[in-house]
């Protein structure tokens, strides 16, 4: 079959959804040469937030970060391109916005993110975090095999 570009998966958290910054986003996304393959714009509930961040369950920023993703409604979209992965982290720069604004002024945490927790934006940090994030939130074939 067609050869299968990398995925990604990104999500516009809600700090980006109020400050209106999607379209800006998704017009930087497609102008890096990504293509948006899936969107979805929904409301997570704490369980869902517990069960996507559960490697973070243990630690002291825990249940503010719960409260801060289930504050309003995300936009999760899946991205496409050769080396999707690296390419949207380096886009979306440090997780910390504040830090982001002074080392990385063009990132986009620098540009809509607040601090460490209200960053903005998020993206898998590995293929293996991609792939788990994206049949999180989308009924997605694995199509890893189709290359006969
Ligand atoms: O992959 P990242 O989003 O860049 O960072 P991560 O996987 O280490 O952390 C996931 C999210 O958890 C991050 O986007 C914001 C939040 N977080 C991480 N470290 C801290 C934090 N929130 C607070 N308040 N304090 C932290 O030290």
């Amino acid at each position: 079959g067609e050869r299968e570009k990398e995925k990604t998966l990104a999500i516009i958290k809600p700090d980006g959804i109020l400050g209106n910054y999607s379209d800006k986003i998704k017009n930087i996304i497609t102008g890096y040469g990504f293509s948006i393959t899936r969107e979805m714009r929904i409301q997570l509930d704490e369980d869902a937030v517990r069960s996507f961040y559960a490697e973070h369950s243990s630690k002291s920023f825990f249940l503010s970060l719960v409260k801060y993703m289930t504050s309003g409604p995300i936009l999760v979209m899946i991205l496409e391109k050769d080396n999707a992965v690296a390419d949207w982290r380096k886009l979306i720069g440090p997780t910390d916005a504040e830090k982001a604004k002074v080392t990385h002024p063009q990132s986009i945490r620098a540009m809509c993110g607040f601090n460490m927790e209200r960053n903005c934006v998020h993206g898998s940090d590995s293929t293996q975090s991609a792939s788990r994030e994206i049949s999180f939130f989308f009924d997605v074939q694995d199509t890893r095999h189709d290359e006969l």
